[in-house]
């Protein structure tokens, strides 16, 4: 992108161009193994929480589509979910199943040593196959908790094979156009191995499966010091990059609020994503463009929609200050083994105040350029506090 298109025009066209998918979860209840907060006005219901999803894009103008989980959202008529979104000016995005929270899955779930709790799993995806289709989902998003706590618990091979057999028979159930959806995560609740650790894993296991199989990057999932926009970088270059589920974390797998722990980790990432979708390479760049940015937060002590709203702010911030890295210097820099000529280009793009870019964005849209402050001001919270009220909520020691 030259300086001139930088100028407002495209740059305006760039920052609308970023859609971020909210997740139903992140406005219902949500806590640790210790404690669940219930919080008044929590969303309860698959109804209320497209609700507050429809608030958040109301407010953004960048959020047009929920992620849903299954059975977490299950409702009796899908296409009845998917008219309630369209009231709410949304639309239904990832499909999300739950293979993590049966009982009998106790031992891996398309992992698992026997055969029929496989096919329970597989049916089980199947299902979320055809909810999507239904519901006009782009995607079916599985993440799996498969994994083993002790050395010798499982065969690990035999695992990946099982695996696999599973994900062969959901791959050629999906639609056209209808992405499956990898995510890896390195630990938890593994505590000796988990069957789709990381990204090569999961990068492996999609060139099997074929194109309508992409990796989907949990920003939360990996070992401390992993450098992820390099990793982000290689799954663009192999055109299997499909998705992100943004928070943040300091420890493990945290979820809190996407940038608010390493915004310059969440900037880096952007920046590779923007150079992707300017590469000259027309896969690398239809990859960088069919890229889909969801958040995946549990709000346990932080007021759930003000997060959300947070979020989405963060999010677009740190694009746009990717949309403003002088790439023509960056290249000449780098070309000239200019080392910190070419560390402080991008330096100089972070620490870029992109905030009166994005306030004039959102007027331009008869937005209001603080959505954090209109929803402050909107009463909503206090409304469906008093209409809601407060769900009891539980420990993640049931037995205790
Ligand atoms: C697993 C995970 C996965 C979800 C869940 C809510 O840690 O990131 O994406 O299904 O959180
Ligand atoms: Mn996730």
């Amino acid at each position: 992108m030259t300086d001139a298109d930088r100028g407002a025009g495209a740059l305006d066209g760039r920052i609308g161009r970023l859609a971020v998918e909210t997740p139903t979860w992140g406005y219902g209840d949500s806590g640790t193994r210790f404690k669940v907060f219930a919080q008044a006005g929590a969303a309860r219901t698959a109804w209320e929480k497209l609700a507050d999803a429809g608030l958040v894009h109301r407010l953004t103008g960048v959020c047009p589509t929920v992620a849903i989980h299954v059975p977490w959202d299950r409702v009796g008529d899908w296409r009845a979910l998917a008219g309630a979104a369209a009231e709410h000016g949304l639309a239904i995005g990832a499909v999300n199943p739950n293979l993590f929270q049966e009982d009998e899955y106790r031992l891996g779930s398309l992992c698992h040593p026997a055969p029929a709790v496989r096919r329970r799993a597989v049916d089980h995806v199947l299902e979320c196959v055809e909810i999507a289709r239904t519901v006009g989902s782009p995607a079916v998003s599985l993440w799996l908790a498969d994994g083993t706590n002790y050395p010798g618990q499982d065969d690990l091979r035999a695992r990946r094979r099982r695996l696999l057999e599973g994900l062969r028979e959901i791959a050629a159930s999906l639609p056209p156009g209808v992405r499956l959806l990898v995510e890896y995560k390195f630990f938890e609740p593994g505590f000796y191995h988990t069957d789709i650790a990381d990204w090569g894993a999961a990068s492996a296991i999609c060139a099997e499966l074929g194109p309508q199989a992409q990796v989907l990057v949990d920003t939360g999932h990996h070992p401390q010091g992993t450098n992820v926009e390099h990793i982000v970088a290689q799954l663009l270059d192999l055109g299997r990059l499909g998705g992100f589920h943004f928070n943040a974390r300091r420890y493990a797998d945290d979820d809190l609020i996407v940038g608010s722990v390493n915004p310059y980790e969440l900037f880096l990432v952007f920046h590779e994503l923007v150079s992707a979708e300017e590469d000259g390479d027309a896969a690398v760049a239809a990859c960088a463009r069919g890229v889909a940015y969801m958040i995946d937060q549990s709000h346990n002590v932080e007021p759930k929609l003000e997060a959300m709203v947070q979020s989405v702010v963060n999010v677009q911030a740190a694009h746009a200050r990717a949309l403003l890295v002088d790439r023509a210097a960056l290249r000449a820099a780098q070309e000239a083994g200019d080392v910190l000529e070419a560390n402080r280009v991008l330096v100089r793009a972070y620490e870029t105040d992109v905030r009166p870019l994005l306030a004039d964005w959102r007027r331009r849209r008869g937005l209001d350029p603080d959505p954090v402050a209109a929803l402050r001001a909107s009463g909503y919270v206090e409304r469906v506090a008093r209409e809601r009220g407060r769900a009891t909520a539980g420990t993640g020691y049931p037995g205790a």
